[in-house]
């Protein structure tokens, strides 16, 4: 392997390639949610992290570049704790990666799949990131060993949620948490923009993928374990009556609805100590 003598140009001296397998990765994580934490306390457990909430390797030149997109509205309380795990969980994975806040503004219905598509958008108009984990807020991660890396086909990252028992609900099942490399988005035309309100976006993701002609990769039931920090069903994102009826016709809407089609405006573009803020206003319902 002679890849440690290959120069990095964004670093500009010599520096290894990380492990293919961390050394810092420790397993199974005991995920508290302590009382009082504050977003400075998480600033001063995580030094390297530079604006926007970016962070690379201090000592070795990663092998992976992973955006971090999470939908929100406020949630800024599982956020918080969301951030606190998340960071030091990526530095043990010894990857160069950035993380997003894709805030909706107004009150209009709340649009997670809409949300992504402008992230997916946002991010990539940044940095050439090679994978994109789309993430709820309140799913923290309980093992490290769950990689925030991509596979050669899209991955369903939250396999095993405590909510469900730590067992997938149902196979076609794609929500929480999913990896997509850019590749990927594409090809199935991103997500739908037109599911506003609760339910149905995400097995209408999941039916892109396999009419996009891929499928559906998962880490072990032991390792792709999350905690959902306890929740009602929020203000402004009722259960999506139309949902079925959507998803009967995911077939013929999925090259009309999606990246081709998106559109957005882009209010503000934040780059916070722990994450880059953007808030955008996509619209109501047509
Ligand atoms: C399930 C899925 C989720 C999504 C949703 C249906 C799991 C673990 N997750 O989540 O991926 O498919 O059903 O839409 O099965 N959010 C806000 N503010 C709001 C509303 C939503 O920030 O006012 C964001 C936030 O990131 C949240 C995500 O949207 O985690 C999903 O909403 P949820 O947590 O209320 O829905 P849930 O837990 O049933
Ligand atoms: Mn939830």
């Amino acid at each position: 392997d002679l890849s440690h003598l290959s120069k990095s140009p964004s670093h500009g001296d010599d520096m290894p390639y990380c492990p293919k397998t961390s050394p810092l990765i420790s397993g199974p994580i005991h995920v508290t949610c302590p009382s009082g934490l504050t977003l400075k306390e998480v600033q001063r457990k995580n030094p390297l992290v530079v604006r926007g909430g970016r962070y690379r390797p201090p000592d070795c030149e990663a092998r992976h570049r992973t955006a971090i997109v999470i939908p929100h509205r406020h949630r800024e309380h599982h956020f918080k704790f969301l951030l606190y795990y998340l960071h030091p969980f990526l530095q043990r994975q010894q990857l160069q990666y950035g993380i997003y806040i894709i805030q909706q503004a107004g009150n209009y219905t709340f649009n997670r799949a809409k949300l992504m598509n402008a992230g997916f958008r946002e991010a990539m108009r940044e940095e050439d990131w090679d994978c994109l984990f789309f993430h709820d807020v309140d799913l923290i991660p309980e093992d490290d060993r769950n990689t925030y890396i991509c596979d050669s086909n899209p991955k369903h990252a939250a396999i095993g949620i405590d909510k469900f028992g730590y067992k997938l609900p149902y196979k076609m099942y794609f929500g929480g948490v999913s990896a997509l490399t850019p590749t990927h988005y594409l090809k199935m035309n991103g997500f739908p923009n037109n599911y506003w309100g609760w339910g149905g976006e995400d097995d209408d993701i999941g039916v892109r993928v396999s009419l996009a002609g891929m499928y559906i990769t998962r880490p072990s039931l032991k390792i792709g374990r999350y905690k959902m920090i306890k929740h009602k069903l929020d203000k402004g994102n009722d259960v999506n009556p139309k949902r079925f009826n959507m998803l009967a016709k995911t077939r013929q809407t999925w090259k009309l609805d999606g990246m081709n089609t998106l559109e957005y405006k882009t209010i503000s573009r934040e780059y916070l100590p722990l994450y880059t803020n953007i808030t955008v206003d996509i619209g109501t319902e047509a």
